[in-house]
């Protein structure tokens, strides 16, 4: 493989940057512009401090430089990684030299890529390392970390292995049927492949939060006029994002902001208050705010627990979405005893966005409703590739039950077994088309 070069760490001004080669060879490249310290070459795999010099003898930077052998390395070739001081002009010329001495330009994922190829990772870890990169909460990097470090692979080999047993067995009774071959005990077959079925299918479930860790969930804040729903988005976001006054009608236009909540991404919407309004500004705001709550897949419905009940509380209470929270507000001032009762909802929490009493309990009921609560184990499917192909095995495993209960030959369950075991093998990158895994690593940043 040619030698490929690429600054790891991003374009920015930062207190280093890593710059980072690999590919047969590049150690002599390298060191034909850094100039160990020591006037000793540099051991592997251990860190050595020298000078990066252009082909005039000019110092470009000092660093420290990691050499690494092939196979003991990221990417499992000769790889050198370079500790620059952080400017992008530094760190452009280092390049420039690499270049110009036949490094090339490494492509998105290129490193993982080649990492993955000589066998250094399945393609879990390596689509791990695009979610830690991109996590945005606590929980999705723990996710990312836990997939990273074998937590779905080490449960899809587990699932494969119980299923190749299948094969091998069923190969012997087909294969001789002449020969007196131990008749597979029908139950222990039967179960196997239940077992089987229920692991993938509660894979197959966990999507759904891999979505949530990945993306966020899509939520609303709705209520009456008033009753404190900007209030409680500048609470929760922790800014003054939306504007706050004692004028009913004070939101117009829907405010949308990204905040944690429970340990869940929500992407929240802050909405006008719902009522019958002449004010053709104000209607309008009215129909976005019922569009963001159609829209959303959590409905924080906000209730003023300090006057008393209206029809809009009704209009607001009426509002669908498939999780649901009811939180009464403004508990620091004296409760009404008119004021809304809400039924039918998820979660029923009583808070202050003036005091911020109650915001503990409204983010634990987000984290139960959202799988927030239990750090997730890596056992989540977390992009569409993988889910398609959990489907897929899935699909071939609840075939081959229904035709052992029907009694059907071991030879066509043989197939969808299978055809489940394939769709596995290309989950892990066992058995995956080179054009899917160019597909894969060209959504990771290059350096990567
Ligand atoms: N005492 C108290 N006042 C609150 C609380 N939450 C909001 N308020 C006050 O209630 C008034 C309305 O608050 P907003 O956050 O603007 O209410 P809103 O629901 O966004 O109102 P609209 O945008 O008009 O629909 C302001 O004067 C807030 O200071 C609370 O928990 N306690
Ligand atoms: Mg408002």
């Amino acid at each position: 493989m040619s030698i490929v070069a690429a600054v790891a760490t991003g374009g920015v001004k930062a207190a280093l940057s890593v710059i980072r080669m690999s590919g047969e060879g590049c150690h002599e490249l390298a060191l034909r512009l850094f100039e160990p310290a020591s006037g000793k070459p540099p051991k592997t795999g251990r860190a050595s401090f020298g000078t990066l010099r252009a082909p005039d003898g000019s110092a470009i930077d000092t660093c420290v430089a990691v050499f690494s052998r092939a196979p003991k390395s990221y990417t499992g070739e000769d790889t050198v990684e370079l500790s620059v001081h952080g400017s992008p002009v530094v760190t452009a010329a280092v390049l420039r030299e690499l270049f110009a001495l036949g490094a090339k330009q490494a492509g998105p994922g290129e490193f993982t890529q080649r990492a993955f190829l000589n066998g250094k990772t399945d393609l879990t870890g390596a689509e791990a390392i695009v979610d830690l990169v991109d996590a945005r909460t606590e929980n999705a990097a723990r996710n990312a970390a836990a997939q990273l470090t074998g937590g779905l692979l080490a449960k899809i080999k587990e699932i494969y292995a119980d299923l190749t047993y299948l094969p091998a067995h069923f190969s012997a009774l087909v294969d001789f049927p002449d020969e007196d071959v131990e008749p597979a005990d029908e139950a222990a077959v039967l179960e196997t492949l239940k077992k089987a079925e229920r692991e993938l299918a509660a894979l197959e479930a966990s999507k759904e939060r891999g979505r949530v860790l990945r993306e966020g969930v899509p939520a609303a804040l709705a209520g009456r006029v008033n009753a404190g729903k900007s209030s409680l988005l500048n609470l929760l976001c922790g800014a003054d994002r939306a504007i706050v006054t004692d004028v009913p009608g004070t939101t117009r236009d829907t405010v949308e902001t990204e905040l944690t909540l429970g340990g869940v991404l929500l992407r929240l919407s802050d909405t006008a208050g719902l009522r019958e309004t002449d004010d053709p500004v104000e209607k309008l705001g009215v129909e976005r705010a019922e569009a963001a709550a159609a829209g959303a897949e959590l409905l924080l419905a906000v209730f003023d627990g300090s006057a008393p009940a209206c029809a809009d509380d009704e209009r607001v209470a009426a509002l669908a979405a498939p999780r649901r929270v009811a939180v009464i507000n403004k508990i620091d001032l004296p409760a009404s005893p008119e004021a809304y009762r809400p039924a039918g909802f998820d979660a029923v929490v009583r808070v202050s966005a003036r005091t911020g009493e109650g915001v503990d309990e409204l983010a634990r009921a987000v984290a139960e409703l959202f799988g927030g609560a239990e750090p997730p184990n890596g056992e989540i499917i977390t992009n569409l590739r993988q889910a398609e192909a959990v489907s897929r095995a899935r699909a071939a495993v609840s075939r081959a039950v229904e035709a052992t209960e029907a009694g059907v030959t071991p030879d066509a369950v043989l197939l969808d077994v299978e055809e489940g075991l394939s769709a596995l093998a290309e989950l892990t990158g066992a058995s995956v088309r080179d054009d899917i895994v160019e597909q894969i690593f060209s959504r990771f940043c290059v350096g990567k």
